[in-house]
């Protein structure tokens, strides 16, 4: 299964808007496999958001994503990745289609509620940037055999 990791930013803790999203994955047959709050340092941040280090609103992100603390996840499921992408919406939220997290719950460009890693290699770096093997969990859910059939299961 793969996993992949979603930052819940600054406005969706400060809007309480952690809840409802954390509520939608969890609908979505996604399984939580870490979890923790941070503040988010310049360093971590120009790390994460590296492929934007030279535009001209890379201080206003900056400033924003350290304006309070996040939440960082990591959700497990098959094609996950693409899965919270595409529950997420595009970038820009006022262009983001109804129905997704974006486009039904923000107005923004920047401040948009949600990162989530956009390829296998991006999840991989992302989930060790932010945790460390102790803090990533494996288990068993029991009502596993409900959200996917047998052979997406066995991925
Ligand atoms: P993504 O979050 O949909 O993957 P990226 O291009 O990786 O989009 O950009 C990272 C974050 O930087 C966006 O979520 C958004 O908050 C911010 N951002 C990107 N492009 C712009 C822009 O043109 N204006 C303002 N903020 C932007
Ligand atoms: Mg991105």
């Amino acid at each position: 299964m793969q996993k992949t990791l979603v930052i819940l930013k600054p406005d969706a803790l400060q809007r309480g808007l952690i809840g409802e999203i954390t509520t939608r994955f969890e609908k979505k047959g996604l399984k939580l496999v870490a979890n923790k709050m941070a503040q988010l340092d310049s360093k971590t941040l120009r790390d994460h958001y590296s492929h934007l280090a030279d535009k001209p609103f890379f201080p206003t992100i900056e400033s924003f994503m350290s304006s309070s603390p996040v939440i960082i996840q990591v959700w497990e499921g098959f094609e996950a990745i693409e899965v919270i992408r595409t529950m997420c919406g595009v970038t820009n939220s006022r262009a983001a289609a109804p129905g997704t997290i974006r486009g039904d719950l923000s107005s923004s460009y920047g401040s948009n509620v949600i990162h989530a890693s956009d390829s296998e290699q991006s999840a991989e770096e992302e989930v060790k940037r932010f945790f460390n093997d102790k803090e990533l969990f494996s288990y068993n859910k029991v009502i596993e055999q409900y959200s996917y059939s047998d052979e997406e299961r066995d991925n």
